[in-house]
């Protein structure tokens, strides 16, 4: 059966919609972002479904129910793995974030290797690849999503369940060193080989993983040049490669060219009264490198003091994962460290530092994006951090400027037009901002401009078809990489 005709099935820990108690009663809420943007359009033209949780462990909710219903809407089916409170705590909570989320973020001191979560984890996804094998048929396409879900292709074929598998990892891949850590490691990347295909962000986390095979797997022999590569494992032969994932371009770049965003960001900018914003947008994580951020625009207010009363940074912090010690600890340094910059600098007139925990509708959000002059997009390490991608669609008058840390997967493409820095080195990033403060017109909108014809170009639908066409193409040959994706 032939790429375009099989039938896709995508498997993600949450599902695109999820449920919610509202004024007593259980509703179901189509969740927004990218991914599903980009997948629904195909699910429904080629007819597919999508399985994963719902997003609640309370037996009494009719949860299959409720999604049926949301199911005739859509387009496409929507089928629930239920979990129980303890399997989300071990499997979720546990293994995937308090383990794999830190390490693979070369954040190893924060793992808690607690081998439970290992426990529960398989289980869990024993239990997911079951609703797989019920649900789906040989001629279908089982597209599996981020490290949840990584024994999705073993669990399958022991079962003696034949299906076409591709997975695709949202968060970076580590190196060797770092993922020799893992007490659980060899068994994690056998189940990963097992996979038709395996797709990373970028070329640097294919090569990491390549680099575990090698350790681990001394038997596996890695062929072929560009974006997508095969291995050899000896009885059977499984894809790489490197797919960065992006944005739906048009909807941001409509959405700020909207007269009721653009009023808004107009409103913004007053109210800060014209001065020079500075940007960040993070879900509150430890990964985005938040702390670090402040303590560079504190930096930069002492080392170019001509620059007081000239900028603002705003920083939109959206709550995550609070239910987590770590995270509400957090939340408690950085707005410490947020009263500590506006205690230092502050005058009757000017705070430097805006603070808002909060999430906001898109097109608030759009708006914050068109205010801004500079986005300043410095996590410690990010698969991709489609923030960068999405202030750049913003950004129609083509007068802003990224700063971007080295270490998100999006400099792997945007480096040449974006001013890449390190998150840690505090002065650096102070100077990348004194210097983009002082960029003109011309040199903004040269970057910007080029910065919006790249993430057009590999926009979210190329995404999408790359990789199912890497999942189904017969031969690798010339497949197309990301335009000037580098490493
Ligand atoms: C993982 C990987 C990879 C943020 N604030 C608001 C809001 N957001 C939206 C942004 C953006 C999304 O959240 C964040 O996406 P990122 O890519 O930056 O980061 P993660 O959540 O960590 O995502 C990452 C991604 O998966 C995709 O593969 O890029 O590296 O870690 O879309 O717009 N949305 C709204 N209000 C807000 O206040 N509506």
């Amino acid at each position: 059966m032939e790429s375009n005709t099989r039938r896709l099935v995508v498997v993600s820990n949450r599902l695109p919609a999820a449920l919610a108690l509202e004024d007593g009663r259980w509703q179901v809420r189509a969740g927004a972002g990218g991914l599903v943007s980009a997948l629904a359009p195909v699910l429904r033209d080629r007819g597919g479904m999508w399985i994963g949780w719902s997003g609640t462990s309370d037996p009494e909710v009719d949860a299959a129910g409720l999604l049926a219903d949301f199911s005739s809407e859509a387009g496409y089916d929507l089928y629930t793995v239920p979990l129980t409170a303890d399997e989300v705590a071990g499997y979720y909570f546990g293994f995937s974030n308090e383990i794999i989320w830190p390490l693979f973020h070369d954040l190893q001191t924060r793992c808690r290797f607690d081998p439970d979560y290992w426990r529960m984890y398989l289980d869990v996804n024993f239990k997911f690849a079951e609703v797989v094998a019920r649900k789906t048929t040989p001629d279908d396409y089982v597209w599996i999503h981020d490290y949840h879900l990584m024994h999705q292709a073993l669990f399958l074929k022991s079962m003696g369940v034949k299906r076409r598998t591709g997975f695709f990892l949202h968060i970076p891949f580590p190196p060797p060193d770092i993922f020799m850590k893992l007490p659980w490691r060899w068994k994690l990347i056998q189940a990963l080989t097992e996979f038709d295909l395996v797709g990373f962000q970028t070329l640097q986390d294919r090569r990491n993983f390549t680099g575990c095979l090698h350790r681990l797997m001394p038997e596996a022999r890695v062929s072929g040049r560009g974006a997508v590569v095969s291995v050899d494992m000896g009885s059977r032969t499984l894809r790489v490669g490197a797919f960065p994932i992006s944005i739906d371009f048009n909807q941001f770049a409509d959405m700020a060219r909207r007269r009721e965003v653009a009023d808004r960001a107009f409103g913004i900018k007053e109210a800060l009264r014209h001065r020079k914003i500075i940007l960040g947008v993070d879900r509150l994580d430890y990964t985005k490198g938040i702390p670090e951020r402040i303590r560079s625009i504190k930096t930069l207010l002492r080392r170019y003091p001509d620059l007081k009363g000239q900028v603002n940074f705003v920083q939109i912090a959206v709550p995550s994962r609070e239910e987590v010690d770590e995270y509400r600890e957090l939340r408690t340094e950085i707005e410490q460290l947020v009263g500590r910059v506006n205690g230092e600098f502050s005058f009757p007139g000017w705070v430097p530092v805006h603070y808002h925990y909060r999430s906001f509708p898109p097109d608030e959000l759009a708006a914050y994006y068109l205010a801004a002059d500079t986005a300043l997009v410095t996590p410690l390490r990010d698969g991709m951090n489609l923030v960068a991608k999405e202030y750049c669609a913003c950004n129609v008058d083509e007068d802003g400027a990224l700063i971007l840390s080295e270490f998100a997967g999006a400099a792997a493409q945007l480096q040449k037009n974006a001013y890449l820095v390190n998150p840690y080195d505090l002065e650096g990033v102070a100077k990348a901002l004194h210097r983009v403060f002082h960029w003109d017109k011309e040199e903004r909108r040269r970057h910007m401009s080029r910065l919006r014809d790249q993430i057009r170009r590999n926009n979210i639908y190329w995404w999408v078809d790359s990789f199912l066409q890497a999942g189904i193409a017969k031969n690798l040959g010339d497949f197309p990489a990301a335009d000037a994706m580098t490493y």
